[in-house]
């Protein structure tokens, strides 16, 4: 096999090959210090568009991920859902910053969630991403053995995101645990899967002992990006509205107007925080298009 120096590097999922494309990546993304993170298409827009007019520009060249550059130092990407899905993410868009030459970068995840305990319309910034089991590590299957990685979120770049976001939204905010499902239904301990395997008032008995245990939400997504963070040494920070209150509900009794009123709430103040706190203010303002390049 030949060495990864020497091997044609190819970013499958957003769509990127080197050595070809080296130049018009370092042009368009040299310059990004935040990569914010959101599930779907349509928060990975209305995140950029809250940035200014530029921002719709997409950088992917698949139907994979959308990969946003509203500022030169923003990137905005959809992860899609779970492990497997924002895995590849990570790895595209580390190895794209490091052909880059992005000097370094921070990542943030602005995601919804269920509460536990919290108020739905309630922001969790997580402390620590545990995995169902309430560990902070992410086992992963690795050549037939099983790897449990250390999940570390950086602790001062999720304070500072907390002590902003309480200041500055309408929304109630707290920092607490999250945990990390494999999985929508049964990991989520949710009975309204195809078959569930256990019962309402076992999904009950576990929601409280995560509750106990200090765990103030549930998603799909912080352990895998606290595992890559710690292991590449980049800092990253989760932020998640809460939709309901799995402690009183499993499914969002709130109209969606309402749902998305939280959602605006969200995206707006992690936007503040990101002009605000971590990027300098911008001169250059071009929109380098690697998409069309
Ligand atoms: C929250 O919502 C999605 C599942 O509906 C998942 O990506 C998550 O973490």
């Amino acid at each position: 096999m030949p060495s990864s120096s020497e091997k044609v590097r190819v970013l499958y999922h957003i769509g990127y090959r080197f050595p070809e494309d080296a130049a018009v990546v370092q042009s368009a993304f040299k310059s990004v210090r935040v990569v914010l993170l959101c599930g779907t298409f349509s928060r990975a827009t209305k995140l950029s568009l809250s940035f200014g007019p530029n921002a719709c520009n997409n950088f992917s060249r698949t139907d994979r991920f959308m990969l946003l550059r509203p500022l030169p130092t923003v990137l905005i990407a959809s992860h899609g859902i779970g492990l497997g899905s924002i895995d590849c993410l990570l790895n595209d868009i580390h190895n794209l910053l490091t052909v880059a030459n992005t000097p370094s970068y921070a990542l943030i995840r602005l995601g919804s969630s269920g509460g536990v305990g919290v108020a739905p319309g309630t922001l969790v910034v997580t402390r620590d991403a545990l995995n169902a089991a309430l560990r902070p590590e992410l086992a992963v299957t690795v050549l037939g053995t099983v790897r449990n990685l250390a999940a570390r979120l950086d602790a001062a770049l999720s304070r500072q995101l907390f002590e902003f976001v309480r200041e500055h939204s309408e929304l109630p905010c707290v920092m607490g645990d999250t945990v990390c499902a494999e999985t929508f239904f049964d990991s989520q301990a949710r009975t309204d899967g195809a078959d569930p395997l256990f019962s309402h008032d076992d999904a009950r008995a576990y929601l409280q002992r995560c509750s106990r245990a200090g765990v103030k939400n549930i998603e799909m997504e912080c352990l895998p990006l606290a595992a890559f963070a710690h292991r590449v040494r980049v800092p990253a920070a989760v932020v998640c509205v809460a939709f309901i209150d799995r402690l009183v509900e499993e499914t969002p009794t709130q109209d969606a107007a309402k749902l998305m009123a939280y959602e605006t709430c969200a995206v707006n103040a992690v936007v503040e925080f990101v002009k605000q706190m971590l990027v300098p203010p911008l001169h250059d303002d071009s929109v380098a298009c690697a998409r069309s390049a």
